[in-house]
């Protein structure tokens, strides 16, 4: 019995498939037909466009049962060094090559140089991601990439990759933006090279070092397409990465999407995804302002019908994403008191957020990105004259615009020198958000945010912090700039903080940055702290100076000859045992 549906089945199956199959072979032919007249040639078209071009009603998504209206039609197939996003290795005789230019660039540009500007990737998305329909007439858009002496192979990969994975008709250009470069091929011969694209691709260049931020906001500004998007010079677009973008902006003009990221190896160029499959994370943050990233609650999830539609994202990790341009430009693209880099993505994302528009990351547009092992240039000019990092300042920026004073305050607990800074004049940022009349902070945490909290709680206030001076040998308690979990030492004091500013909070939680002190019989080691805790076991006496672990009931030594630290039992006369907090005081 069951062996004869079996069978019928199979027939039904094998005449269906016969039937798909003529089918395709027509819809080939007819989709070709006028190749040379169409922009539209390389993308199966054109469902529901009426005679203008507008769509009655702006249609949402449809997943449909065939392949997606703007899936390619064939599959790239290549052969060669690093195609299919494959690992590419050099020979033992260029290792050279490979040394000097992961220094000059912070990637190995000799082993990128052998791969093809057009090469083959992995197509990361899930299944489903095949199988949607998008509306046809997308927004134009604006590709907008800013250098700064970037590697020429890795830049023009990014730029060709754009150009073979987008339908030419939506892509309005690739704007390519000039920091002040100064590499000699980025110059004329950068130039040359593009007029082959005929337009499609725009060089400007800045005149002086503006820095990322500001260079993007003047890209924004004389990009042409109706959207732009922002890539990264070190990128590479994945299969039908655009519509999938473009889809929730066209529906709602407020919204800003942002693709899952791809890794591409600084080493080998393989071509890799960072996340677990069929898992989505999202973008959030702790309260030093450090971008961090969590698993997409259930409450966010169920707002979906299919796992591979967008989703909420409370911010996002800056590099990477797209926005209609005009709505950029009325929310003040970015604050240009910001400086070069950093904390740029939350100042977007929280006025987004705040002001009425919202962040969604859309799992079907995947793009690979190469991590570097460092940033292989400095700020030059623009570093000078200003006080303190460059970074905490545009934090303190951020949050003193955007948080309600009870968030300050655990900002202001996590970065205690931040109060020192010169944030410069933010009035017109403020008056930015009472002229757009933007929500507060507390809203955006309680309907947006709602999982901050639970990887990162409320901070209780520091009861000290400063460096921790050993009264014995006069050196200060120092994570020597390694990563958890790492044994601590002692080294001579040098009043900058950094890994020498310890903080002790209210519930006995001894912090240096993000990171935790702990104890165990190694000795006393910094640590990662457990996610959702923001207590501790220190209790710091003020009168005898021991700090005592609570659990263990011994108290943070140092050996008088190794300088090894570790919980002894307690002797308050022993000066080895005695620790003073000094604060600091900014030294710039
Ligand atoms: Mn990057």
């Amino acid at each position: 019995m069951s062996f004869v549906i079996y069978l019928s089945r199979r027939a039904r199956t094998l005449r269906l498939l016969g039937f798909a199959a003529i089918v395709l072979v027509i819809f080939y032919l007819l989709a070709t037909y006028d190749k040379d007249s169409s922009n539209l040639s390389n993308f199966r078209l054109s469902k529901g466009l009426t005679k203008n071009g507008q769509s009655s009603d702006k249609a949402s998504p449809q997943l449909v049962s065939t392949l997606g209206n703007f899936e390619p039609k064939e599959l790239e197939d290549k052969d060669g060094p690093g195609e299919k996003g494959a690992p590419h290795h050099l020979q033992p005789s260029q290792q050279n090559d490979a040394a000097q230019s992961e220094s000059d660039y912070g990637m190995n540009i000799a082993c990128s140089d052998e791969i093809s500007l057009d090469r083959t990737i992995l197509d990361t998305r899930l299944e489903e991601c095949k199988r949607w329909d998008y509306p046809t007439d997308l927004p134009t858009t604006s590709v907008i990439i800013v250098f700064h002496n970037e590697g020429w192979s890795v830049l023009l990969r990014t730029v060709h990759s754009v150009l073979n994975r987008t339908p030419k008709y939506i892509l309005k250009e690739i704007l390519l933006v000039d920091d002040f470069s100064d590499k000699e091929n980025l110059k004329y011969e950068l130039e040359k090279y593009i007029e082959q694209f005929d337009g499609t691709v725009r060089l400007i260049r800045n005149t002086q070092r503006e820095g990322l931020i500001r260079t993007r906001s003047r890209g924004a500004v004389e990009a042409k397409g109706e959207v732009i998007v922002f890539l990264d010079a070190h990128c590479e677009v994945n299969t039908n990465w655009l519509p999938p973008l473009l889809a929730p902006i066209y529906k709602d003009r407020t919204t800003m999407t942002v693709p899952i990221i791809d890794g591409i190896d600084h080493k080998t160029f393989e071509y890799r995804p960072v996340y677990g499959e069929d898992r989505h994370f999202r973008g959030i943050f702790e309260w030093g302002m450090l971008y961090k990233e969590n698993e997409v609650p259930e409450r966010e999830l169920r707002t979906r019908k299919h796992n591979s539609e967008p989703y909420n994202s409370p911010t996002h990790a800056g590099g990477l994403f797209a926005i209609d341009r005009k709505y950029f430009l009325e929310i003040g693209s970015y604050d240009p008191g910001l400086l070069v880099w950093g904390g740029e993505n939350f100042e977007l994302s929280f006025k987004i957020w705040q002001c009425g528009g919202s962040i969604k990351w859309v799992p079907c547009s995947r793009v690979g990105h190469v991590y570097r092992s460092f940033m292989p240039y400095n700020f030059g000019k623009l570093a000078q004259k200003k006080k303190g990092s460059l970074i905490t300042i545009n934090y303190k920026r951020v949050i003193e615009t955007w948080f309600d004073e009870k968030y300050k305050r655990f900002f202001y607990t996590r970065e205690p020198m931040a109060r020192f800074l010169d944030m410069g004049d933010i009035s017109k940022q403020l008056a930015l958000k009472d002229r757009l009349g933007c929500k507060s902070f507390q809203w955006y945490m309680d309907n947006i945010a709602y999982d901050v909290l639970d990887k990162f709680p409320e901070l209780p206030p520091n009861l000290h912090f400063g460096e921790l001076r050993s009264v014995a040998v006069g050196k200060c308690l120092d994570t020597l700039g390694h990563g958890p979990p790492s044994l601590m030492a002692v080294q001579h004091c040098h009043g900058f903080g950094n890994n020498q500013l310890i903080r002790l909070n209210a519930k006995g939680q001894l912090g240096v940055g993000e990171r935790c002190i702990e104890a165990d019989a190694q000795g006393i080691k910094l640590a990662f702290c457990r996610l959702g805790t923001v207590d501790g076991p220190w209790i710091y006496d003020e009168d005898s100076h021991t700090i005592m672990h609570r659990v263990h009931k011994k108290c943070m030594a140092l050996h008088p000859q190794t300088s090894h630290l570790s919980l002894m039992p307690c002797d308050v006369n022993n000066a080895f045992q005695q620790w003073l907090f000094k604060q600091l005081t900014p030294k710039w």
